[in-house]
């Protein structure tokens, strides 16, 4: 495939406003190893590494490089080996805490045109969990699809009563259930994925993603998989790596590994639009500084929980979450980070 189809949008061409130096390409990150790199053009996948100017620029961060990256690389031994020179500017940022005394970021994956939060509807399924993975997404100014799995697994009326629950949950989110086993909803699944365009699953382990990716391919077995633990439905993390895979009608699919602990990042702008109907009773509250905690101030928001037009779950995670976000914050600056 060309470049164009493999992501190569004229947002990225527009970055190079010289003809490129003898030998040099353009490449896109598919994996990143310890120490190095897989790199593509649509056609050619070969390993490579990062100059070590590269690598100091980027003051020693682990994230200068991430899978959907654009490159400029220089191959060497007729295509065998390749050095990464820089990376392109990212349309956006997949990231989130890391895991660790300091907050810090971890960058997910770059370039992504539309992610899927992937949640089970079967054991493990949890709609705060859910919520989290879907703050990330919308902080990062990606569109969300929610792909709930194992629908096969669950009788008629759980079923019907699990996803009228996560659609009143989130009520202005694109909603898509499938069984990755029998292939039921699969076609509604495909028709997010364009060609060209890059997605990303993400959310916990062991919920179905490498599955899916076995799904829309057809083939059971193309992306190792292991089953969930039998009491809770927890994943062992099959998945290690992320990796950019084209699927058959053309859309790019990054798989990631399930994360085993999901920090809290400074979702400000991506909690206010998960819960955007919250928010905008915000401005009828008594009180500017309402805390939206305590019901004898004029809360327009308990009002609303009050009256059964906000689900008391969604209003405590709201609450929660905005708290975890003010705490990241607070840390970030006692740090000296930058922009924040
Ligand atoms: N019954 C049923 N089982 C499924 C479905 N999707 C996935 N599974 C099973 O769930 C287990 C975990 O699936 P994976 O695809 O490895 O999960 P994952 O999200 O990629 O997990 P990590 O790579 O660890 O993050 C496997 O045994 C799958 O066969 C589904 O729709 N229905
Ligand atoms: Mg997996
Ligand atoms: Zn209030």
């Amino acid at each position: 495939m060309t470049l164009e189809e493999f992501g190569f949008s004229s947002w990225f061409k527009g970055q190079i406003d010289q003809p490129l130096k003898e030998g040099w390409t353009v490449a896109r990150v598919t994996a990143v190893h310890k120490g190095w790199s897989d790199l593509c053009d649509g056609e050619t996948t070969r390993p490579a590494k990062s100059t070590g100017k590269l690598r100091r620029e980027a003051r020693g961060s682990n994230d200068y490089l991430t899978v959907g990256d654009w490159v400029l690389c220089k191959d060497f031994e007729a295509g065998d080996f390749a050095m990464i020179h820089s990376v392109l500017k990212r349309k956006t940022e997949l990231k989130r805490k890391t895991v660790g005394r300091e907050t810090s970021f971890q960058l997910i994956a770059a370039n992504i045109d539309t992610a899927f939060v992937v949640h089970t509807l079967d054991k493990g399924y949890n709609l705060r969990k859910l919520e989290r993975y879907l703050s990330i997404v919308h902080d990062s100014g990606i569109r969300p699809v929610v792909l709930l799995t194992k629908k096969d697994l669950l009788t008629r009326k759980d079923l019907k009563e699990r996803i009228n629950e996560v659609e009143e949950r989130l009520p202005n989110i694109d909603i898509v259930a499938v069984s990755n086993t029998t292939g039921s909803g699969m076609r509604a699944a495909k028709k997010y994925l364009v060609p060209g365009d890059t997605y990303c699953l993400l959310g916990p382990s062991g919920v179905g993603k490498t599955s899916f990716i076995n799904s829309l391919l057809g083939k059971e077995d193309e992306y190792f998989t292991l089953p969930v633990r039998e009491k809770d439905g927890k994943g062992i993390h099959s998945t290690t790596w992320r990796e950019l895979i084209v699927l058959n009608n053309g859309a790019l699919m990054i798989d990631t590994p399930g994360m085993r602990e999901l920090g809290h990042l400074d979702t400000a702008a991506g909690i206010d639009e998960t819960f955007e109907d919250i928010v905008a009773l915000e401005g009828n509250c008594k009180f500017r500084d309402c805390a939206h905690v305590n019901n004898t101030k004029g809360c327009a928001i308990i009002a609303a929980v009050e009256a059964g037009e906000i689900s008391k779950g969604r209003y405590e995670n709201f609450i929660r979450m905005r708290a975890e976000s003010a705490t990241t914050k607070q840390s970030l600056r006692e740090q000296g980070w930058k922009n924040k």
